[in-house]
């Protein structure tokens, strides 16, 4: 198999465009792919002050990656779920990435506010921990924006997570949530961030290629509450269509990104939270009930590293 464009013995074959490119055509690919995403979708401009959720795996600590060879300079922002090895090797991964981009990363830890990790505060209130910790994460990247000056959230989603839950929202009809998902999130001025997600057209198959290929150090494992996870059925599901007919997640996305124009808008009828100010339903936010909860004041800190 040679590679498409220069004819070298190729690294990786690409089904869904049906072609195959050696290790640097493959890099070059790729971050035109993330680059023509930013500009379909008006995901970043040049004026704008970015920041990049970062967890350690190879999506965000890729596309941090990428941003900043674009001429995007990114900082960082990882909340630390306090559950051992897990999240001590992810941070030292993040650590080291910001070295190496010579960024800043901001660092929550769940664990010195709440002196418990995730899966204790789940416990406690009686939530799953991947809800607690999708409200802590929503709350601790949005106040890194308002209050350090960011204008945009970065995230990692790639393909295979956007078409999985894509089709998790479409097997149970959850109207709320079937037009939420595009490459861009428009935020409230003051109160919320706008977020995007650069990755939106590239597989999770692509981006572990690209992270070899580069060199990044990420973390292999995954979340240990992930495993049950149902998104993980729906990827699963997804990948044995995509291996009888190549393209088939792409199409899937593209085709709903056409019918709802790439922009989803910011939600409605919104409410501010009367303590942090923050958009919220209802009178307080939920971090702010949790932090109420644990007797802990409105005391988010984080640590700076870079
Ligand atoms: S939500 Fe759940 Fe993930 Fe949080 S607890 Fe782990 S698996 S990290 S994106
Ligand atoms: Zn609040």
């Amino acid at each position: 198999m040679k590679c498409r464009v220069c004819g070298q013995p190729a690294s990786i074959s690409l089904r869904a465009y049906n072609t195959a490119l050696c290790a640097d055509d493959f890099v070059f690919f790729l971050e035109r792919r993330v680059s023509d995403t930013i500009k379909k979708y008006h995901l970043i401009d040049k004026d704008d002050t970015p920041v990049v959720a970062v967890s350690g795996g190879k999506d965000s600590l890729s596309v941090w990656h990428i941003l900043n060879r674009q001429g995007h300079k990114a900082d960082g922002v990882y909340v630390d779920l306090g559950i051992g090895e897990y999240s001590r090797e992810s941070l030292e991964k993040i650590k080291k990435t910001a070295e190496t981009l010579q960024c800043k990363v901001f660092v929550f830890h769940i664990r010195n506010t709440f002196g418990r990790g995730i899966d204790e505060i789940a416990k406690a209130t009686r939530r799953v921990p991947c809800s607690a910790c999708g409200m802590i994460k929503r709350y601790v990247m949005n106040k890194v924006c308002i209050d350090k000056n960011y204008n945009v959230l970065i995230t990692g989603h790639n393909l295979d997570d956007e078409a999985a839950a894509l089709m998790g929202n479409l097997l149970y009809w959850k109207e709320e949530y079937l037009w939420k998902k595009s490459p861009l999130l428009e935020g409230h001025e003051g109160h919320l961030s706008r977020k995007v997600k650069p990755l939106f057209l590239c597989s999770e198959r692509e981006m572990a290629a690209y992270a070899l290929i580069s060199g990044i150090d990420y973390i292999y494992e995954e979340c240990p509450f992930s495993l049950h996870a149902k998104s993980l059925t729906y990827k699963r599901i997804l990948n044995s269509l995509e291996e009888n007919s190549p393209g088939t997640k792409l199409q899937f996305i593209k085709g709903y990104l056409k019918m709802i124009k790439g922009t989803e808008e910011a939600p409605k009828n919104i409410t501010y939270c009367s303590s942090c100010g923050y958009p919220c339903y209802g009178d307080k936010c939920n971090m702010c009930r949790l932090l109420d909860r644990f007797h802990i004041g409105n005391k988010i800190d984080f640590d700076v590293y870079g």
